[in-house]
């Protein structure tokens, strides 16, 4: 059984892997024995997760890549390739969000949100799958959402796009099952991170966020995620494990979506 877990002789790519999510997720598929490879959009975070990685003992090695250029990502890929090799599994992990009311929201604000969260995860698909097919199969896991079932205020770009990236999932598990390649989405639920700082932001009064307590409100398990309760629904969808699991969205939501709310005393 333990065997069904490995990642022994694999390389992974995680985008977006320089904190949070997607360094939580790096570090379990590293430690389940695949070679770990990232990127980021900045040298300076590329450069501060290196040497967060190697505090680790991860050898891991980093890009400084704009998920959205497809000719970087081409370039990337091909660098990758040629230096380390065909990449098995692909984590689509960088995202951006932004928090404005719709009717405020400018055109060019919307269309940032679809290109780094939905596009960025089609371009980074294209580009790893031909070498995939060719190597007898893949693994690609895309980072949704609650934002790809639920909507809510100020979030409409994001809602769109983590709701597209579902069904991009689907749609690559449908067009390229037949070559042993899973794709499959892990959709955390509100999980303390950088990205979500500003919704857990201790008010001048020393009280919680209206939204965090709103969030232990509507979480069974009545606390917001780390990206550590990441790491075991990674590797089980880059294993052997769940090679006939595809096209699946795994939540990882503490119950969120199961659950109406506890009822305000
Ligand atoms: P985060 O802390 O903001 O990290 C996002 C990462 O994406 C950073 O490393 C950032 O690196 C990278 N990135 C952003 N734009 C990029 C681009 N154009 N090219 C390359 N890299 C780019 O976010 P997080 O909370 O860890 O979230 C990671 C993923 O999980 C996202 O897709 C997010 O939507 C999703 N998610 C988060 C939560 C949550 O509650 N936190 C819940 C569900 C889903 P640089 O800025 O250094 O480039
Ligand atoms: C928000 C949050 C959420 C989380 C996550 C929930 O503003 O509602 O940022 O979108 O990031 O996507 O699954």
């Amino acid at each position: 059984m333990e065997n069904m877990f490995s990642l022994k002789g694999k390389i992974a790519l995680v985008t977006g892997a320089g904190h949070g999510i997607g360094f939580a997720m790096a570090k379990a598929l590293a430690e389940a024995g695949a070679t770990i490879v990232f990127n980021t959009s900045r040298q300076e975070s590329v450069d501060n997760a290196i040497e967060e990685y190697a505090k680790l003992g991860i050898n891991a090695t980093g890009y400084v890549c704009d998920v959205t250029d497809e000719k970087a990502v081409q370039n990337m890929i091909a660098d990758i390739e040629k230096k380390i090799g065909v990449i098995d599994i692909l984590v689509n992990n960088a995202g951006i969000i932004k928090r404005i009311p719709m009717h405020e929201m400018e055109v060019s604000e919307f269309k940032q949100v679809i290109d780094v969260d939905l596009t960025a995860p089609f371009i980074m698909s294209k580009a790893v799958i031909p070498s995939m097919i060719k190597n007898g199969g893949g693994k690609i896991i895309n980072i949704c959402s609650m934002m790809s079932e639920l909507g809510r205020e100020t979030v409409s770009a994001y809602a769109s796009a983590k709701g597209g990236l579902k069904m991009l999932t689907k749609n690559i598990a449908s067009e390229y099952g037949e070559y042993n390649i899973q794709c499959n989405g892990i959709g955390p639920g509100y999980i303390a991170t950088s990205q979500t700082a500003p919704l857990r932001e201790i008010q001048p009064d020393g009280s919680r966020h209206p939204f965090d307590k709103f969030i232990i409100s509507k979480t069974p398990a009545g606390k917001w995620g780390s990206p550590q309760d990441l790491a075991g629904p990674v590797v089980f969808l880059a294993s052997k494990a769940s090679d006939f699991v595809n096209g699946h969205i795994l939540y990882v939501d503490g119950g969120i979506l199961a659950y109406i709310g506890k009822q305000p005393k």
